[in-house]
């Protein structure tokens, strides 16, 4: 929330031009009711369509969708890839936790493999999207990844998902103590971001690096830029 108004602030965005978007999940609540703002907060797994027709009523309107990985990409992927494939001018923010955190933790389409959720106490078995590679390759015209502790390369991409004009896509990973770190031995909050913080290379330096150094890191930074 914090990195999505500061992106604002720094763009001097009139706020009254924006509407915000979102589906149902925690990562929902960022933007309604906080957001001195429009918002819509809409069904799960449907706030990019919701977004679309508000995009195509009104073009002029800088229309933002903000939600969970669950809501986004396991009922709602289906909106998620076509909207990238119409590469329809919408900015998009994730903020992944790879778990379903507000229903109690179930698995998600993001869910690391092994983990385990209140639907995998044996660890997940599936294999999780990796959800920038999905939406690169679905056409995304703008396609990032950031954890919240980098939250100052995070606002300049908000800031510049914003500004593109096309399809833009920022996936915020964020960790969710309560229903992930608690099954996962993860440790205390602190301790999850500092793992976090551990585990992220920049795309630019994983590239370089041997295969079995990049292993278990996550790839972050911009994967599709103009
Ligand atoms: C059509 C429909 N199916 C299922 C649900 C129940 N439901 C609400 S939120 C949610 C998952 C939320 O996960 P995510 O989008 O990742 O958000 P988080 O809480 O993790 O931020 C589910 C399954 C619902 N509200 N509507
Ligand atoms: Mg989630």
């Amino acid at each position: 929330m914090g990195a999505i108004l500061r992106a604002i602030d720094e763009l001097e965005y009139d706020i009254d031009e924006m509407l915000f978007v979102s589906g149902i999940g925690c990562g929902a609540w960022i933007p309604s009711p906080h957001f001195a703002a429009d918002t819509l907060h809409v069904t799960h797994g449907r706030p990019i369509a919701f977004a679309t027709g508000a995009k195509l009523f009104k073009p002029s309107l800088k229309v933002v969708v903000i939600s969970g990985d669950g809501d986004l990409a396991s009922i709602g992927g289906n909106h998620l890839i076509h909207a990238a494939r119409r590469d329809t001018d919408l900015t998009v923010i994730c903020a992944n936790n790879g778990i379903y955190g507000m229903t109690g933790g179930q698995v998600a389409a993001s869910t690391p493999l092994d983990a385990r959720t209140s639907t995998t106490p044996d660890g997940n078995r599936e294999r999780p999207f990796d959800l920038c590679r999905l939406v690169e390759a679905a056409g995304g015209t703008y396609v990032a990844r950031y954890a919240v502790i980098q939250i100052k390369p995070l606002i300049r991409s908000i800031k510049r998902g914003l500004e593109h004009a096309g399809f833009s896509f920022i996936e915020v990973l964020s960790p969710c103590p309560t229903q992930f770190g608690r099954r996962n031995a993860s440790g205390s909050p602190y301790e999850m971001l500092q793992t976090l913080r551990a585990n992220c290379v920049s795309r630019r330096k994983g590239e370089a690096m041997e295969t079995e150094n990049v292993e278990g890191k996550i790839l972050t930074g911009e994967f599709v830029a103009p």
